[in-house]
């Protein structure tokens, strides 16, 4: 996502580059470029015109305090900007009351379902909550049934009654459902259309009215550009929300909607849905969504994400072994499960500054690893645990075992070599206990 914008921005910011100072006429020209980059990336019209004015002023404004590069400076005020533009502070949901009651809206293919299965698992998992999910659409079968799926994978209930007609009241026995058991979050799935029409607006308007809810979520598709700011804007005279949902932030969506809806209807953006997948949901930063767009990556949710899938244990047991040499190709086996457990490879690399431009093209997946995988399921236990023994013979022997070939084998070798090198220079450093190296 924003590979676009990234790239546009960047090359504003070039013609700076070489210049001595800020002057009016450099300046009009790099904001000129900036704002055709923000409204290619289909952001609303007028947020591109105030974004850049205010752009513009800082920049004048700052030129005599300061010693660094014009186009450095830029590049930090257009940061702020940005950051201000999604919102400045992240916003929390309110978890408050027992239960606490979270309602979803938006169209039908928002993604409302998904986030409510991603939002239960999440708060089960990293807050320690008991949610219970409500199936309110009770037009479609199978919506009931998608919720019902999700809610079996993340060992959530949900409640849903299959004979009624009326989510009013489905919504209210489930939170007094929830009441009775002790579950402390309700989270409230609703039918969508596929256009805004005035029978939905009522009905979830109904709903709002009987259940009083502590949050009411909309959740819109970030791949339908504009129309997700028109959309919000509609939802958002009807039900006052208290926050937005940005799902499908994985397409190849231009991030318009990311940028225009919170200065637009005035509310923060809460979540960004990144994926199918449960996992697949981040809590918004605005100052990280702005250092991924300038291309400065976003170091910080990748470590906690490493940190949320990294074994503790496995780490300690790693350190230990790694600090007396003893790392092994069992351990590397080991790393390389962990490695597949924290998801889309690609996602998680192009979070690492510079490198998600680099690997736009390329393919990485769960496959990168099957020829390792192979070659080391090829060599016996005693060679797992000591490396030492693989000569050129037992090599050929593990080339045609694993289906691969002597230069790959070498080179798993050579990597492994350089890994464990690499691995005893980053012992005891931070990043090192954290999540060893691997090539
Ligand atoms: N790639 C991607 N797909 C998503 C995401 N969120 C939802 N989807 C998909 O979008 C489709 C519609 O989602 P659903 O939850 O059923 O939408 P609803 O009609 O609003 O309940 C489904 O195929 C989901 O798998 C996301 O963040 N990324
Ligand atoms: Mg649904």
């Amino acid at each position: 996502m924003f590979d676009n914008l990234s790239e546009r921005l960047e090359r504003s910011f070039k013609i700076l580059k070489g210049e001595g100072k800020i002057t009016e006429i450099n300046v009009a020209e790099t904001l000129k470029d900036v704002r055709k980059a923000l409204l290619d990336a289909d952001v609303n019209y007028k947020v591109a015109k105030t974004f850049t004015d205010t752009v513009k002023e800082k920049a004048l404004g700052q030129n005599v305090l300061t010693a660094v590069k014009p186009s450095q400076l830029m590049v930090k005020i257009v940061h702020d900007e940005l950051t201000q533009l999604m919102g400045g502070e992240t916003a929390e949901i309110d978890l408050e009351g027992r239960p606490a009651v979270i309602l979803m809206s938006g169209l039908q293919g928002s993604g409302k379902t998904t986030f409510s299965g991603k939002l239960a698992r999440m708060l089960k998992t990293k807050k320690n909550k008991k949610p219970l999910l409500v199936a309110c659409d009770v037009y479609r079968p199978a919506a009931v049934e998608q919720l019902r799926v999700l809610a079996e994978q993340i060992g959530v209930p949900m409640y849903s009654e299959p004979d009624s007609k009326n989510p009013v009241k489905i919504a209210e026995n489930a939170i007094q459902e929830a009441k009775a058991k002790g579950y402390d979050v309700v989270i409230v799935d609703t039918a969508g259309r596929l256009a805004v029409d005035e029978e939905m607006m009522n009905e979830i308007a109904a709903i709002k009215k009987a259940i009083n809810p502590n949050e009411i979520l909309f959740v819109v598709d970030s791949m339908t550009g504009q129309d997700a700011v028109n959309t919000a804007k509609e939802f958002n005279e009807r039900l006052d929300f208290n926050g937005v949902v940005l799902t499908k932030l994985d397409g190849d969506t231009r991030g318009g909607a990311a940028l225009s809806i919170r200065s637009v209807v005035n509310k923060p953006i809460k979540f960004v849905g990144t994926g199918e997948k449960l996992d697949a949901i981040d809590q918004f930063h605005p100052s990280r969504m702005s250092d991924r767009i300038l291309g400065m990556g976003d170091i910080v949710s990748l470590v906690e994400r490493a940190q949320e899938q990294y074994d503790e244990e496995e780490a300690k047991r790693l350190q230990k072994k790694i600090a007396k040499n003893q790392f092994d190709f069992n351990d590397f086996l080991s790393q390389i499960a962990q490695i597949k457990k924290m998801g889309n490879l690609k996602d998680l690399a192009s979070m690492i500054p510079g490198v998600g431009k680099a690997i736009k093209d390329i393919d990485i997946d769960d496959n990168a690893f099957k020829s390792i995988e192979a070659i080391i399921y090829s060599m016996t236990p005693a060679e797992r645990s000591n490396p030492a023994l693989l000569n050129g013979s037992r090599r050929q022997r593990i080339a045609k075992g694993s289906g691969t070939n002597i230069q790959e084998v070498n080179r798993l070798l050579k990597q492994f070599d350089q890994t464990r090198k690499m691995m005893k220079m980053v012992t005891g450093s931070k990043m090192g206990k954290m999540m060893p190296k691997m090539k």
